[in-house]
């Protein structure tokens, strides 16, 4: 259940700063947060004493690792509506950053996954400093990347298949090369980024002007590979040209991929191809669609007991294997809703 203090919302003269505060939990979304969250940028959208909204997380491990996967899968248990009303509600939070009418800055440092790029990568400033680090899991959840990552990551040539299919863990050079960071600024000094928004200076002046080089990403240097093993036309083909390459980098991807849930890989490789020709809006009322459908399977439910609560870190996925995996089975996850759409 939410406390009122898993987030808090204060005003710091022309900026609204929303704190997400449950740092025990890596400051992961309840359903309750992100309803308060929505309902707070809608008022301060209309409020002319605020000029900028900025985000960040409490603690010094998490900006935020993601949703309340734990309660989101007690509720698919028990077949309560809990899980539904967060995704709804969760998505309807990410178009609102979308669309945001004021400059909206997350300030990001430490785990920054799945939800947490969903509340940060749809603004216009997305400031890290050296300790953080961005992913897109839920292939190893058995989940799907989702919070707009169809729109995000069909963008970014094919380091977001790359992402998508992997999870793999960017620090700060490389969250800037995919453009899931827009700054470099050292932990030391976002304070006084906060401290200039409340005196009503520009924004982006304000974070240029400590903004710096991060160094060199490394996945600029694996960007060939990258682009043509990932632009494969499925899944199968993706590990095949991996294993063909021959380098470490190939070997420990296809070895990493060969971990995530089959069913998992190819909902985020039609999810990726098909959100690349739609508009932000349609790509969440398509991830709506594939969440609503991974209730009634399998393997998000083990997914999260292996990951998350009994992390034993060996989900057994049915199916096991990719081939295992029809085209019609993946096609339903994307099927209309009917009555049950995500009304945005
Ligand atoms: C994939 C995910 C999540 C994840 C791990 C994955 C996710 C999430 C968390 C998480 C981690 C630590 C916590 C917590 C949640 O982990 O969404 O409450 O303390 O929230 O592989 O999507």
């Amino acid at each position: 259940m939410t406390s009122e203090n898993d987030i808090l919302f204060e005003r710091r003269g022309a900026a609204g700063l929303v704190t997400l505060n449950r740092p025990r939990a890596l400051n992961a979304l309840t359903h309750g947060m992100v309803v308060a969250m929505k309902a707070k940028l809608d008022e301060w959208a209309e409020d002319s004493a605020i000029a900028c909204v900025v985000v960040c997380g409490a603690g010094e491990r998490a900006f935020c690792a993601g949703g309340d996967i734990r309660a989101v899968r007690e509720s698919g248990l028990a077949g309560t509506s809990y899980a539904l009303d967060f995704w709804h509600d969760e998505y309807i939070l990410d178009a609102a950053i979308k669309h945001y009418p004021k400059p909206y800055v997350a300030l990001i440092h430490g785990v920054c996954m799945g939800g947490g790029i969903g509340v940060s990568a749809h603004g216009r400033f997305r400031v890290a400093d050296e300790t953080a680090l961005f992913a897109m899991p839920e292939t190893g959840i058995g989940f799907f990347p989702d919070v707009g990552g169809s729109y995000l990551l069909s963008r970014r040539g094919y380091l977001g298949m790359y992402m998508a299919l992997t999870g793999a863990r960017l620090k700060t050079p490389d969250a800037l090369f995919v453009q899931l960071a827009t700054d470099f600024v050292p932990a030391g000094l976002t304070g006084a980024i906060l401290e200039d928004l409340s005196a009503g200076r520009p924004v982006a002046e304000t974070i240029a002007s400590r903004a710096e080089d991060a160094g060199a990403a490394p996945l600029a240097a694996l960007r060939e590979d990258i682009e043509r093993c990932f632009s494969l036309e499925c899944v199968e083909a993706i590990l095949e040209a991996l294993d063909a390459t021959g380098t470490g980098w190939a070997r420990e991807t296809a070895a990493v991929i060969r971990t995530k849930s089959p069913t998992s890989l190819k909902l985020a490789f039609r999810e990726l191809r098909e959100g690349k020709r739609l508009p932000f809006d349609d790509c969440m009322r398509m991830e709506y669609r594939m969440a609503s459908r991974i209730l009634s399977g399998h393997d998000f439910y083990e997914g999260v007991r292996a990951v998350l609560i009994d992390k034993d870190n060996a989900p057994s996925w049915k199916p096991y294997a990719l081939g295992g995996v029809s085209e019609e089975a993946i096609a339903a996850y994307f099927a209309p809703l009917g009555d049950r759409e995500l009304r945005l």
